[in-house]
């Protein structure tokens, strides 16, 4: 074995990402773009670079066919997804493994069983995870689920077993609506998945967002890295995310972490994941897990020192993970920014060309990004064109690292989201850590947005 060629299948920054760990370990790159990322930095930097179709993602980025044969005829020897795009295709991974390519992520078993809302809520129950109150699986007997909602009480939310990321969910109140309830999200999941697959949860009205950073090895060896809080969100897109979170004492990261790592060790999980909470009044509730590394790992390696696409790349290769348990240490605090060319306050695109770029520096800051003055954002993919991570010893101080490397970033010829960063750094709220999932949205309409 030994991975000397990686074929990376994604775009942006984490195409670049990958890139960079996959360099620093001696191994080639292969970037496959569309027509439109043409001039993409990734592309300059990897070793060999294929067209593989024009901007629509599903004719390039999610053209299977093609990102094998770009495979084949580069004699790429591993394929790491990214996220997004194929990253939680259980189909594709297998694809690639039938074609002798080394697949950098978890096995497609797990890949595909996460993907299933209700296998993975059973699953994470049977894993000894704490799950939000609610039916045992899929319901579709209206008595059974007015049963259901009675026991565990209004509000309830419906939810679509092909759901995730917040789509085909319906909260339902009393018992009258819940027919009418049931049957739309039933409708709207067979629309948007094929799959009217739904089940019912006890509805919680002001949690957090806290997902742990899991790692295994794929032989029952399994750690955590902590967790991240990622509550800073408008419609389903995080704005901002931190690790530590403000709200977890460092026994309470032992105690979950203890659980989170136990169950992907029992598993046999391989690669990165992360297994998502919802934190209310002092308790975890699991709600899904990814089975890929996330947008917002920076902040993980940050307080941690742990490349985490570096031990993708090890596990995938049938090495060992770098590090152990009892190495870990949660050392300061982190922050991302997302960074889109988007108008700040109404998230209206703002692709085009980039006529001045000055990224920020200095100690304890990070920008992963592909931008440089005269490079033109395509309209076609989502608007996320840089992430500033930044780093400090105590959260007070990587707050004020953060404001100042927020000032220092230039990004000319287009609207982009760093002016409400800046905005939000001026919240007490946001400078105490005392906000949940709707706190942004609640700031944003009180700010008439
Ligand atoms: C919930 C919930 C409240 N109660 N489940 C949204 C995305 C999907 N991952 C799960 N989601 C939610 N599930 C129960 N039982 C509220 C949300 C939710 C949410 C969760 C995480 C981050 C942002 C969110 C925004 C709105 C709703």
């Amino acid at each position: 074995m030994s991975i000397s060629r990686i074929l990376i299948a994604n775009r942006g920054e984490i195409a670049l990402r990958i890139h960079r760990a996959a360099h620093e370990m001696g191994i080639e790159t292969v970037a496959v773009h569309s027509t439109a990322d043409a001039d993409a930095m990734h592309v300059r930097l990897a070793d060999h670079a294929i067209c593989i179709g024009p901007p629509p993602a599903k004719d390039s980025y999610l053209n299977v066919a093609a990102i094998i044969s770009a495979a084949e005829i580069s004699h790429a020897d591993a394929i790491h997804p990214g996220y997004g795009f194929l990253s939680e295709n259980a189909q594709f991974a297998e694809i690639v493994e039938a074609h002798d390519i080394i697949w950098i992520g978890p096995k497609p078993e797990h890949i595909r069983t996460m993907g299933d809302k209700v296998e993975a809520k059973r699953t994470a129950g049977a894993l000894g995870l704490p799950l939000v109150p609610g039916s045992d699986g899929a319901v579709s007997d209206p008595k059974v689920a007015a049963k259901i909602a009675d026991k565990v009480g209004y509000p309830v939310i419906i939810k679509a077993a092909s759901g995730g990321g917040g789509r085909g969910m319906k909260v339902c109140d009393s018992p009258d609506q819940l027919d009418t309830l049931m049957k739309q999200a039933g409708n709207e999941a067979k629309a948007a998945f094929g799959d009217d697959t739904v089940y019912i949860e006890k509805y919680l009205g002001n949690p957090r967002h806290i997902e742990f950073q899991v790692f295994g090895d794929g032989n029952g060896n399994a750690i955590h890295l902590g967790e991240r809080d990622c509550s800073l969100q408008r419609r389903h897109q995080k704005v901002l995310e931190e690790a530590t979170s403000p709200v977890i004492t460092p026994e309470e990261r032992q105690r979950m972490g203890g659980i989170v790592s136990k169950a992907m060790a029992d598993m046999g999980y391989r690669g990165a994941g992360t297994i998502e909470f919802l934190w209310e009044n002092g308790e975890f509730y699991f709600i899904e897990m990814n089975t890929r590394l996330q947008v917002e790992h920076p902040v993980t390696e940050m307080i941690t020192g742990v490349d985490l696409v570096r031990e993708q790349i090890r596990v995938a290769d049938g090495r060992p993970l770098s590090v152990q348990q009892d190495e870990i240490e949660f050392k300061g605090h982190a922050i991302e920014c997302r960074i889109n060319a988007e108008d700040p306050w109404t998230f209206a695109p703002s692709p085009g060309l980039v006529t001045a770029y000055h990224a920020p520096g200095g100690m304890h800051v990070r920008v992963d990004s592909g931008l440089y003055a005269g490079y033109r954002i395509p309209p076609y993919y989502d608007s996320m064109i840089a992430k500033l991570i930044v780093y400090g010893r105590t959260r007070e101080g990587c707050i004020m690292r953060l404001k100042r490397a927020l000032e220092e970033m230039v990004v000319d010829g287009v609207k982009t989201s760093i002016p409400l960063h800046c905005a939000l750094l001026e919240e007490p709220d946001i400078l105490n850590g005392d906000y949940s999932i709707k706190w942004l949205e609640d700031w944003m309409a009180k700010r008439g947005a």
